[in-house]
């Protein structure tokens, strides 16, 4: 039998660790878009920003290949995430958990995605080795997320806590997808 292709996309705000969790779980050598930043007040954060895209690819047992598409963080990059949001079966939106005002703008993107269709998904409380972060059950609050989606520990430079990341996603999705299908058997819901 041929592998399953599944596409899912690594979302949040500015400097949250999109690229970093990307190159922390692909097998293949990411395909990676940073520039240098002008910005003085950003390059306070950091010194590069993706423009464009991450990629990477990982396989999950013996039939599933994930592809993995990073979007941008800044908003004026924001085209670009319908772009790479298009034929999407999930998406894992990461917050900074050190820095609270990142939570602010992981709700504007959070919005923006939910905004182009129901899909499953999870929120990733990133940075968690920070001492003095949010934890994720702060993060949920703060976003009001519903119980029925996960928001999970993540320290994206670590490749363990990544991979445990995913695998809650395509647990999540592997639910998420089962139910609608049972209910469209039973004619209750049409995809
Ligand atoms: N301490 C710590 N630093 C992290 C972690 N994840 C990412 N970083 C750092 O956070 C900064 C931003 O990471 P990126 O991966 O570039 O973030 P991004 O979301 O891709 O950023 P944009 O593409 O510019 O939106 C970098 O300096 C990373 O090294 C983490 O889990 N812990
Ligand atoms: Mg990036």
């Amino acid at each position: 039998m041929s592998p399953r292709i599944v596409k899912i996309v690594v979302t949040g705000p500015f400097a949250s660790g999109k690229t970093t969790f990307i190159k922390s779980l692909s097998e293949i050598v990411p395909v990676v878009t940073d520039v240098g930043l002008k910005n003085t007040f950003e390059k306070t954060v950091k010194k590069f920003t993706t423009v464009a895209l991450d990629y990477g690819r990982i396989k999950v047992g013996d039939d599933l290949v994930v592809h993995l598409f990073g979007t941008p963080g800044q908003f004026r990059f924001s085209f670009m995430w319908k772009i790479l949001a298009r034929g999407m079966h999930g998406y894992i939106l990461l917050v900074d958990s050190s820095r609270p005002e990142n939570v602010d703008e992981a709700v504007y993107v959070y919005n923006f995605f939910r905004q182009i269709g129901d899909v499953p998904h999870i929120i990733a409380a990133n940075k968690q080795d920070i001492e003095g972060c949010l934890t994720p059950e702060i993060i949920r609050m703060m976003m009001k997320i519903p119980p029925s989606t996960p928001v999970v520990p993540l320290i994206a430079t670590d490749p363990e806590s990544v991979r445990k990341v995913l695998i809650t996603l395509v647990k999540h999705m592997i639910t998420w997808y089962s139910s609608r299908q049972e209910a469209k058997v039973r004619g209750k819901y049409v995809l």
